[in-house]
């Protein structure tokens, strides 16, 4: 199924963060859709549960370098 899933990212601070975050969860077969705001300090990724869990989109915001939930 498609879920939908809203992540805290903290330690965004420029545009450029923005689009880290945004072109790490992209990338991830079976992300639908990202969106990320800087002034909310979250992402809500729309995912097909059958091809990524949300450790693995956890483990992405992680690795391009933000703390999350
Ligand atoms: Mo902006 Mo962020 O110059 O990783 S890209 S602070």
């Amino acid at each position: 199924a498609i879920e939908t899933l809203t992540l805290k990212v903290f330690g965004m601070t420029c545009d450029g963060c923005v689009q880290s975050v945004h072109n790490a969860i992209s990338d991830i077969a079976g992300v639908q859709n990202v969106e990320v705001n800087l002034p909310l300090e979250q992402a809500v990724i729309e995912y097909d549960d059958t091809q990524v869990d949300k450790i693995e989109l956890i483990r992405a915001v992680e690795d391009a370098g933000f703390s999350t939930t």
